[in-house]
């Protein structure tokens, strides 16, 4: 496991540098990622959980975890376990959403998809492979947190993946799909659902392992629901604008699926304009946090300025 003290702390504001902040995030989390799923037999099981799960990304989830861990008091390595299984259930996700029988794309994080390279089948297997270490990882591999708090995280990440959070999401996108008659309440449950509940659970369940109060978690919830939402917002935006060099994956799939989307909805520019609100009012909640907030507020920010 990566230390806090190999990979530096948090800057003070002055000096606070979001790209570098996140290019050594990131570089953390990918050292922990790679030793934490060692290629054993079967090899060829490990070497597609792999394949997806270290291809890339911008690993905003972990990073929100490790941010929100150290914002409420504790520390990096107490939260690298949970960060690490943010990333595998989210590549699960993504995963199973590239599958055929879903979203059924060819490319994700700037290669092939996961089933074009190894068989439905197997990505399948992958997903669940990936779905369930990531639950024993956080179990055996929490350290220095008391056992209340890592039940509590295991408990948050299993209600934000199942069918009251991502699943119910995902299966209201599918029976959304091709209707023009799609509400803007349907479209926020999708989104809260489906990309919302996890990026919740990354900053939540960092503040439970370093021992947050309610009323902290209370404030950490409503930033992250804020984000979660501005975070689609720009999703639907770059889906229009990016290309698929820029996204990784194939660009203009809304339009071409039949999609309701924020932009169909609003035009672009209101959707920019409530993506923007939206991080406005999330950085309020931090407010009492002053300086400790300030890597969440410029991942905040930076969730409206991304590219990709
Ligand atoms: C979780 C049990 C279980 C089943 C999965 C397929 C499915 C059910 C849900 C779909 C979830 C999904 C793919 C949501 C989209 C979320 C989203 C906006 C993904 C893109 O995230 P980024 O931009 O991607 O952070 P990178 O590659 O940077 O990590």
């Amino acid at each position: 496991m990566v230390l806090a003290t190999e990979m530096g702390s948090s800057q003070p504001e002055s000096s606070f540098d979001l790209s570098t902040y996140l290019v050594k995030r990131k570089e953390a989390i990918e050292v922990a990622l790679d030793s934490a799923l060692p290629v054993i037999y079967p090899e060829t099981i490990y070497e597609a959980m792999r394949y997806s799960l270290l291809a890339g990304g911008k690993r905003l989830r972990p990073i929100l975890c490790l941010a929100s861990c150290e914002l409420a008091g504790g520390t990096i390595s107490m939260a690298m376990p949970t960060a690490c299984a943010l990333e595998m259930i989210h590549t699960m996700s993504l995963i199973h959403d590239d599958l055929p029988a879903m979203d059924n794309d060819d490319y994700r994080r700037g290669q092939l998809t996961n089933h074009k390279v190894y068989g439905e089948n197997i990505a399948v297997l992958a997903g669940d492979g990936l779905l369930s270490y990531a639950f024993e990882f956080v179990a055996t591999k929490t350290e220095n947190v008391p056992p209340q708090q890592v039940l509590q995280v295991i408990a948050h990440l299993a209600r934000a993946v199942g069918a009251a959070g991502l699943v119910s999401g995902q299966v209201v996108d599918m029976e959304s799909e091709g209707k023009t008659d799609v509400s803007l309440e349907t479209l926020n449950y999708i989104h809260a659902h489906k990309t919302g509940a996890l990026l919740e659970a990354s900053v939540v369940c960092g503040a439970i392992l370093a021992g947050a109060s309610a009323a902290d978690l209370q404030r950490l919830y409503r930033f992250a629901q804020n984000i979660g939402l501005a975070f689609q917002i720009v999703d639907d935006i770059l889906d229009i604008t990016a290309t698929q060099e820029e996204l990784g994956k194939t660009a203009g799939k809304d339009v071409q699926a039949g999609k309701v989307t924020y932009p169909s909805l609003w035009g672009i520019e209101e959707s920019r304009r409530q993506a923007l609100q939206l991080v406005d009012d999330a950085k309020a909640q931090l407010a009492v946090f002053g300086s400790k907030a300030i890597p969440l507020l410029a991942i905040a920010d930076f969730i409206t300025s991304r590219s990709n």
